[in-house]
This record gives C-alpha cells, sequence and structure tokens, in this order.
C-alpha cells in the first residue's frame, strides 16, 4: 500500500499531445512541427496543464528521436512555456533500445520510464528488465526525473524490485503513471485502478493516470476519486465522444480541469508540479 494515498486538493495535469501512433493524415490537427508542438504547448499551460509528455516527429510527420530535434525541442519548451518537459523514452514501438537511451542527453526536466515489455495492439513494446535498469540508471547519473509508466499490474511489481535495487531516483520523488486501456495491458476500469494503485510501492509520492481512447473519462473519473493526478491528450484519445473529433489538446485538458473543479481539484502550477516531482525550479 502506497503512502501518499491521502487525497490533495492539487491537481497535476500532464498533456501528452502528440504520442508515436497516429498519423498526420488521419489526424491534422495532430501537433507534429515544432511550431505547431509549442503553440500547444502554450495553449495547454494556459489551461492548465504543468507538465508536458513529448513524442516528435520528423519533416515528413513521422516518429523520430533524432537527438538535435529532440534537444531544439526541450529548448523551444522551455523558452516559450513554464511547463515541466517530460520526453518520451518509449518513442514508437520500431525504435531500437540503444537511441531510446539516448534521448537524456537532450537534457528534459522528465523522462517516461515504462517498466516491462507489453503488447501494444498487434506490435510489442519491448523493455526488458536489463534495458529499465539502465535507463533508471542513466537518469540518476544525468539528473532527469523519471515518471514511471506502469501498463499493467505486473509492471508495479517490476517498480518494487528497480526501487529496491537501485534507490530513489534524482530528486527523491517517486512519480508513477497507470497507462491504462492499451490493448495487451491493463484495461481502463476502475477496478484496475485500484488494483495498481493499492499495490505501489511504498516509496511512491504521487500518480497520475491516463486511459487510452473510450476509456479515459472513467479513468480520470476513478483517478480523481482516489486522490491521483491525470494526463490526457491526444496521444491517448481522439474523440471526446463516439463519432466527435477533438480538435485541439487544450480541449482535452479544459475538460479535465472542469472535471478536477467538480471534484475540488485546482490545477497545480508548473512550479508547484516541480516541487511535487522534485524537478530543480527554473
Ligand atoms: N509509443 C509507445 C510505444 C512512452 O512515451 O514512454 C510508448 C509510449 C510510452 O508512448
Ligand atoms: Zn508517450
Amino acid at each position: 500500500m502506497a503512502a501518499m494515498s491521502a487525497p490533495t486538493d492539487k491537481l497535476l495535469i500532464t498533456v501528452a499531445p502528440t504520442g508515436a501512433e497516429t498519423s498526420k493524415a488521419d489526424c491534422p490537427q495532430l501537433p507534429t512541427t515544432l511550431p505547431e508542438l509549442v503553440q500547444t504547448a502554450e495553449q495547454c499551460e494556459k489551461a492548465g496543464a504543468a507538465m508536458i509528455h513529448v513524442h516528435i516527429r520528423d519533416d515528413d510527420h513521422q516518429p523520430t528521436l533524432d537527438l538535435q530535434r529532440l534537444t531544439d525541442t526541450v529548448d523551444a519548451l522551455h523558452e516559450s512555456t513554464r511547463l515541466v518537459v517530460q520526453l518520451s523514452t518509449g518513442g514508437s514501438v520500431h525504435d531500437p533500445l540503444e537511441n531510446r537511451l539516448e534521448v537524456l542527453e537532450a537534457q528534459p526536466d522528465s523522462c517516461s520510464l515504462t517498466l516491462g515489455t507489453t503488447n501494444f495492439g498487434d506490435a510489442v513494446f519491448l523493455n526488458p528488465w536489463g534495458f529499465i535498469c539502465d535507463l533508471y540508471q542513466l537518469s540518476q547519473e544525468r539528473e532527469v526525473v523519471p515518471e514511471f509508466e506502469l501498463f499493467d499490474l505486473g509492471h508495479v511489481h517490476t517498480l518494487h524490485r528497480l526501487l529496491d535495487t537501485f534507490g530513489l531516483p534524482y530528486g527523491g520523488r517517486v512519480h508513477c503513471d497507470l497507462v491504462m486501456g492499451v490493448p495487451g495491458g491493463m484495461p481502463g476500469t476502475t477496478d484496475a485502478l485500484v488494483a495498481a494503485v493499492n499495490a505501489l510501492p511504498g516509496q511512491v509520492t504521487s500518480w497520475s493516470a491516463t486511459g487510452i481512447g473510450r476509456s479515459t473519462l472513467t479513468v480520470a473519473l476513478a483517478a480523481l476519486s482516489k486522490g491521483g493526478h491525470l494526463r490526457v491528450g491526444m496521444e491517448d484519445v481522439l474523440t471526446l465522444a463516439k463519432g466527435v473529433p477533438v480538435e485541439s489538446n487544450a480541449q482535452l485538458v479544459e475538460r479535465v480541469v472542469h472535471l478536477g473543479k467538480i471534484a475540488q481539484r485546482t490545477p497545480m502550477s508548473c512550479d508547484e508540479a516541480r516541487d511535487l516531482l522534485g524537478i530543480k525550479r527554473r
């Protein structure tokens, strides 16, 4: 049972605006260029987000882990916003593990770190134990604060093993995100959320949740009622309701700000998010 489950009145909202799975052709409103990403980040910060989870694209709008582009993206987001900038180390299912380790060289505030291999629709999202250990130790060396991505209950148990083996992350806080409803991972249900949260290690200081696709609202409401934080964005969901496309990431942020308000949770500022996550204030 995690130590931090007392409800908080503040709500950390993370926006995941792009992802690696949706094509620009299928979704022209997906932010894939740097100007589009910066504009999205500015709009989402204004709407109430405090952290951005970033995947980038190349000139053909395809997912890339190009280090120069990642570095330019981190710099541009820091210049234009006060958001905590988290780079994805998950990339796309096609990215080699070595390239995913190199992401930390772009000096983000935070990086995602997934705790296990997951069937990902028809593909496989590869995260063997050795890679998890390498990435975690590198994050400690490079002073990048990880967000532990938990796609399944087994990942929660791997988080116990990781923290017991290598100690606390840089910054001393332990923040997790439950990614629920991926075909191959845990379902986006209240029961699964409660099971995962109740199994979190005692070192965990905060957690958020995101529900993929149609599970987005179920997971958001369950997370709010259990005192968790939220991640939303077009990486995870492309419709507001059946047949109603998302027009912008800010729209998704605004929606959970509204849900938070009903639950008497106020969006956290970027500085408050830095304190929560153990990231230095800029
Ligand atoms: N695109 C998925 C294969 C992460 O960003 O760390 C992996 C993912 C997780 O999105
Ligand atoms: Zn991601």
